[in-house]
């Protein structure tokens, strides 16, 4: 299979070498891994279209990659693969990237575009146009990678996540078959919305080759604040009111004095405020003037905290600084061990209680576990992070996902299902609705090629 797969991609392009490979089959947190026979780089629609037949002559199975960020093991091999050999297929040679489609807002990106590039190339081409999703994983994560996985990011409560940005894409089947959905059109009502079906889909149903973006205003003027309140509850009270008063709202992110002391500890920045507080909330406005300021400004004066409980940046090295307190956090607690990450959305109104059962519940299954709580306030989305259980128990996440679920949540927020979560799924999703992703799956993926192991449990759901 390598040297068929040579011929078609040329060979430094097919990895077969231990220490070569070994990068690609670890994930970020090091808590998901599994062998690749080998590793192969496409770096052009054909040549994926051609190795996913080669692959599928030669009985393997595709583990699709884009910039390996992702969290729930779904971009890395499994453990076991029952004898199967399994070619990881590595999409970051597909960079090309189109100019910015003026008149319709759009651009389209090569799978292994990395979101930092996509970011740059709107700036450079100064035609007014902006991507609506960013993330701290920004300079390594893939535009495939986040459409497949449908990725979300700090500028959901503004813009939606992934899918909102998508406007089609084009895909590699099973079958090796190209489906090309980029024309952009807005309306287009002629049968199935295939596009959709892929975002999301993590790597199951076909392999995202290229995306076409929606892209959203440039909005030069940005002013960042980070709020020391009591806890969550007064935070989610609070972004209620943001989300009325202040149209220009990008982000809303939360985090905690216990995870800001280790972000201090780690990375030698002083503490943002004056004192300490029970919950910090990092708000960001963002517009096409001054406005911004007042907006924000004039919000936060009536919220009367006190004079030390905030800190505001316009824009620059100031705002960068906010931000590290929060974008640091994953940094810091890979630091600490490899952590268990459970990825949880909740309905707002239940959010207050959820943070402050969660911590017992932790506690009472994984007594002297360290809790660190993040994420993005305004979607209900809180990263919960424990650091201590050996990362093949798994009994804390059964313990906070059934929680969650239990209080009318989602098991996955953002990050997916991936291998992590798959024993899980049937707390968020009826048999009926496994048996139809089931069907979906078998028709267009019957033999299994790709990303076995992700997102479906292989049987029938028993729970
Ligand atoms: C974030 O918002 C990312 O920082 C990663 O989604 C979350 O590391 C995590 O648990
Ligand atoms: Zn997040």
């Amino acid at each position: 299979l390598a040297a068929v797969l040579e011929r078609v991609v040329g060979p430094a392009h097919v990895l077969v070498e231990p220490a070569l490979i070994t990068p690609y089959t670890v994930d970020w947190t090091r808590r998901w891994q599994g062998p690749a026979a080998l590793v192969v780089r496409p770096a052009t629609t054909d040549a994926v279209a051609a190795v996913i037949r080669l692959c599928a002559d030669a009985g393997a199975g595709l583990v699709v990659q884009g910039g390996n960020t992702g969290l729930v093991g779904g971009g890395v091999p499994p453990r076991e693969s029952g004898g199967r050999p399994i070619v990881l297929l590595s999409m970051r040679r597909l960079d090309d990237l189109s100019p910015v489609d003026e008149a319709a807002g759009q651009v389209t990106a090569g799978a292994g575009i990395t979101l930092a590039r996509l970011h740059e190339h709107l700036a450079e081409g100064a035609t007014g146009w902006a991507f609506g999703v960013d993330l701290a994983a920004r300079d390594s994560a893939t535009i495939g990678g986040m459409a497949a996985t449908n990725a979300g990011g700090i500028h959901v409560v503004r813009y939606g996540a992934m899918r909102e940005q998508i406007a089609g894409v084009e895909a590699v089947l099973a079958t090796g078959a190209v489906l090309t959905r980029l024309q952009g059109l807005t309306k287009d009502n002629t049968g199935f919305d295939l596009s959709g079906l892929l975002v999301g889909s993590e790597g199951t149903l076909g392999v995202i080759t290229r995306v076409r973006l929606r892209l959203v205003p440039m909005r030069p003027v940005r002013v960042t604040a980070l709020l020391g309140l009591n806890d969550t509850g007064q935070a989610v009270d609070l972004v209620s009111g943001l989300r009325r008063e202040v149209p220009s709202l990008e982000a809303t992110e939360i985090f905690y004095p216990d995870g800001l002391d280790l972000v201090c500890q780690h990375s030698g920045l002083g503490p943002p405020l004056a004192r300490r507080f029970g919950a910090y909330l990092l708000i960001e406005s963002a517009g096409p003037d001054e406005g911004v300021m007042e907006e924000l400004a004039e919000f936060v004066f009536r919220l009367g905290l006190d004079d030390d409980a905030s800190a505001v940046a316009a824009g620059g090295p100031g705002r960068m600084h906010l931000w590290a307190y929060r974008e640091r956090h994953t940094e810091v607690v890979s630091a600490l061990g490899v952590p268990h990450k459970l990825d949880v959305t909740l309905p707002l109104k239940r959010l207050a209680a959820f943070e402050s059962a969660v911590r017992s519940r932790v506690a009472a299954v994984a007594p002297g576990a360290m809790v660190v709580i993040w994420g993005h306030l305004g979607d209900g989305n809180l990263h919960v992070n424990v650091i201590g259980p050996p990362p093949e128990d798994d009994t804390v996440d059964d313990a906070v996902l059934r929680l969650a679920a239990g209080m009318g949540g989602s098991i996955s927020a953002e990050h997916g299902i991936g291998r992590a979560k798959v024993r899980w799924l049937s707390l968020n999703r009826s048999p009926a609705e496994i048996e139809a992703m089931r069907a979906i799956k078998t028709s267009l993926d019957p033999a299994g090629l790709l990303n076995p192991g992700v997102l479906l449990p292989p049987s029938a759901p028993t729970r």
